[in-house]
């Protein structure tokens, strides 16, 4: 079975729907998976004795290597081999993971090298293309897809890339979606009623967005923003917060988290460090009253806001 590996990025979305193309064109079976560079060990499951690997997008764990060296080290154990590298973020690092890799020259004969991005490599789509553009189930449809990948990586999010980007971001981490439109898109430009209907609720989750960033409340050190009940993205609200706000430190969030020891959703108030924030600011430790999270996001209930507060404007 030729099977795929790949980053749920828009890059990985379109490069991986190229690489579908090509097989189908060519009548061979494929399956996907959509991961991340520092979760790819769990889609070794999936993998059986005689598979073709394809990693797409897929960039060396670069906090922890060991991490990626297990994963390439547990394809082999299952039987099967790599047989592409389509990645654009670091060469270098991909051929100290694999050693005798060589550009075709070396123990391991692959299709596709990984690259370091740069003019003639902007993208994942655009290492694939370069490979194999000019085989036999390679078309101009899976050119168009990998150019839009191109665009993609270089934040221009126009035509199927504004398409694939908003279809993936109505639920960041529904990798099942990826897959779907991923295999919508090998085959046709045009959306389904299925993936319109993401980017409308994408639309929807922007619109709640720009109307909570209207609202944000401006202390200095730190924001306040109230998303309470409100279906947002918080990684792209945050992005966004921490640009327009660069001075805060702290964004503090009236909104909802899961809570792991109650096994479900709970309105509470989040207290977020700001990519801005020195490496060393604990949110956790300012904020110094019960509650549940980690050092740089720290949620506390309701009933605990006012004292988390007031020691936050005390200690910041
Ligand atoms: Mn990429």
């Amino acid at each position: 079975m030729e099977r795929i590996i790949a980053v749920g990025s828009v890059d990985g979305v379109l490069t991986s729907a190229a690489l579908i193309r090509f097989f189908s064109n060519r009548g061979d079976a494929c399956e996907i998976h959509f991961t991340q560079a520092f979760t790819c060990q769990e889609t070794l499951e999936f993998i059986e004795a005689g598979d073709w690997v394809y990693l797409v997008d897929l960039a060396v764990n670069n906090r922890d290597p060991e991490y990626t060296r297990q994963f390439v080290k547990g394809i082999e154990d299952c039987g099967a081999a790599i047989y592409a590298i389509a990645d654009e973020h670091d060469a270098q690092a991909w051929n100290q993971i694999i050693p005798n890799m060589g550009n075709g020259e070396g123990e391991l004969a692959m299709m596709v090298y990984p690259q370091t991005r740069s003019e003639q490599y902007p993208s994942s789509g655009a290492v694939l293309r370069q490979y194999l553009s000019g085989l036999e189930g390679w078309d101009d449809y899976c050119t168009r897809l990998t150019q839009y990948a191109d665009l993609a990586d270089q934040a221009e999010f126009v035509g199927l890339a504004e398409v694939v980007n908003k279809a993936v971001k109505s639920n960041i981490r529904d990798q099942h979606r990826r897959v779907y439109i991923a295999k919508h898109f090998s085959q046709s430009f045009e959306m389904d009623p299925q993936i319109r209907q993401w980017v409308t609720d994408y639309e929807t989750l922007e619109a709640n967005m720009n109307e909570i960033l209207s609202n944000v409340v401006d202390r200095g050190k730190y924001i306040y923003l109230d998303s309470r009940g409100k279906d947002v993205d918080m990684t792209t609200l945050a992005t966004r917060v921490y640009r327009q706000y660069p001075d805060a430190l702290v964004v503090v969030a009236k909104g909802q988290a899961f809570d792991k020891t109650k096994g479900g959703v709970i309105p509470c108030y989040s207290f977020m460090a700001s990519t801005n924030a020195p490496e060393d600011l604990n949110v956790q430790s300012l904020v110094g009253v019960p509650g549940f999270g980690f050092a740089k996001k720290f949620n506390v209930e309701d009933e605990e806001f006012e004292e988390a507060l007031a020691n936050l404007n005390a200690n910041l």
